[in-house]
């Protein structure tokens, strides 16, 4: 493949090549993966900057008919809308992605939009790896605002708290004791919670859990990243497009007062750090999962088990090996 070639094409902001680009990212072969790591450097110190919005909820929140309803809102304010999947699971396959397709199908149809379903069967590591590089390579091709969409299960909200500058919890309208059913960790991780499908019979019922939210937003603790209000809770609908320039409102003077006070650069610098930490301890992992590396492995393991050589002794001669 042409990496230059594909990097002016991305930088035009060519969907088809960024699609290409995407799918070298996410692949385990090597070659792939210098050709990716070669394009990603002639990217990297550009200055376009998407905001970049990570969004959890439960199957059945609501989470693609929101993306559609919101990023259709977005284009028509002018800005080009990327959409990406964090999919921990690999038993959502080929079936599922279909399904996102045609819910999203009039955004799929829009120019200024772009959207990346997961792929299936990655461990989360990989996961994490392949959207933070389709993120950066949707900002290159000049994205303004990239979704990051995951279905909250537990540990793929963290991975995507992490890739984001601002986390959205969309929620359902729920009964009293549900509420109880969101782990704290999850919602100690949002900038907002969106108590979705507020219309018809479930309005009255969403306008009642957002306010419980709102109570439970209050108890915690409060974070130095948040002005005045933040974290808030609202009602939408994304059926009814109810509520969506509210919350596009609130995210833009959330966004905005992190960047006046410092929080957002500290945040992106602080994720790079992060990243960067998890990339050397990735690579480590898989030094010690070469057939060379199991086999000493195996050997000094023997040795220690007779008791030849302290676990210790036998590490630090492990490690030297993996050098
Ligand atoms: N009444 C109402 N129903 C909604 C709203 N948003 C979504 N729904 C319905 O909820 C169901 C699930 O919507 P999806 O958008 O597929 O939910 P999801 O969170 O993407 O689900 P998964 O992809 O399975 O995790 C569909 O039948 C939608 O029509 C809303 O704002 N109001
Ligand atoms: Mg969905």
């Amino acid at each position: 493949m042409e990496i230059d070639g594909l990097a002016d094409r991305i930088l035009n902001g060519d969907r088809r090549a960024l699609a290409r680009a995407i799918t070298l990212v996410e692949s385990g072969r090597a070659d792939h993966r210098a050709q990716a790591t070669e394009l990603l450097a002639q990217l990297a110190g550009l200055e376009r900057q998407a905001l970049r919005i990570g969004l959890s909820g439960t199957p059945g929140v609501g989470k693609s008919t929101f993306i559609e309803s919101f990023g259709m809102m977005l284009i028509g304010l002018g800005l080009r809308v990327a959409v990406l999947a964090v999919d921990p699971s690999s038993a959502r396959s080929g079936g599922s992605i279909l399904g996102d397709k045609t819910r999203m199908e009039r955004l799929s149809r829009e120019r200024a939009a772009f959207i990346r379903p997961s792929p299936s069967q990655s461990h989360l590591g990989g996961v994490a790896r392949r959207t933070r590089e389709a993120i950066a390579l949707c900002e290159a091709a000049g994205f303004d605002v990239v979704l990051i969409e995951t279905v909250g299960v537990g540990q793929s909200e963290t991975v995507v708290s992490e890739l984001s500058d601002l986390f959205l919890l969309l929620l359902a309208p729920a009964g009293g004791d549900e509420l109880q059913g969101v782990k704290r960790g999850i919602m100690e991780m949002a900038d907002m919670i969106l108590v979705n499908k507020a219309d018809g019979d479930l309005k009255a019922t969403a306008t009642r859990t957002c306010a419980d939210y709102a109570g439970a937003l209050r108890l915690l603790r409060k974070r130095p990243q948040d002005p005045e209000g933040f974290p808030k809770a609202m009602t939408v609908s994304a059926v009814e497009e109810h509520g969506l320039e509210d919350a596009w409102s609130e995210i833009q003077s959330l966004t905005q007062w992190r960047r006046d006070s410092g929080h957002w650069e500290r945040n992106r610098a602080v994720q790079a750090q992060y990243w960067f930490e998890q990339e050397v301890r990735s690579a480590l992992l898989s030094r010690l999962s070469t057939a060379p590396a199991r086999a000493e492995m195996e050997r000094l393991s023997t040795e220690v088990s007779h008791g030849r050589i302290s676990p210790a002794a036998a590490a630090e001669q492990m490690l030297t090996t993996l050098a």
